[in-house]
């Protein structure tokens, strides 16, 4: 902590903690523009870098949209899952471990 009243020994084995990428995955019918704003107001992504995994995505099955541990990960998978479902889109995405 900061305090000055503890004193703490900092280990000199922290781990960092595990890290996960969150897997965008393609389907036929999960219009363009809604991945896109789903990129840019989910994982904070601009324009350009939205438009450039969407279409990863698209044309190749799948994609990468952040790594995150393990628990912003699934916060952001459940707002999507959330999100696609109230549009009623199929959009699915998953997570899986870095590494
Ligand atoms: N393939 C969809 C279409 O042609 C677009 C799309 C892109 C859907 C990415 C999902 O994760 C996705 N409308």
């Amino acid at each position: 902590s900061s305090g000055s009243l503890v004193l703490e020994k900092q280990s000199s084995h922290v781990k960092p903690p595990p890290m996960y990428q969150v897997i965008l995955l393609n389907d036929d019918y999960t219009p363009m523009e809604f991945v896109v704003h789903v990129l840019q107001k989910i994982f904070g992504k601009g324009q350009e870098e939205a438009m450039r995994i969407m279409l990863t995505v698209h044309h190749e099955g799948k994609g990468v949209c952040g790594i995150y541990p393990q628990d912003v990960a699934a916060t952001r998978i459940h707002q999507v899952l959330q999100f696609a479902r109230s549009r009623q889109h199929p959009l699915q995405c998953v997570m899986e471990p870095v590494g």
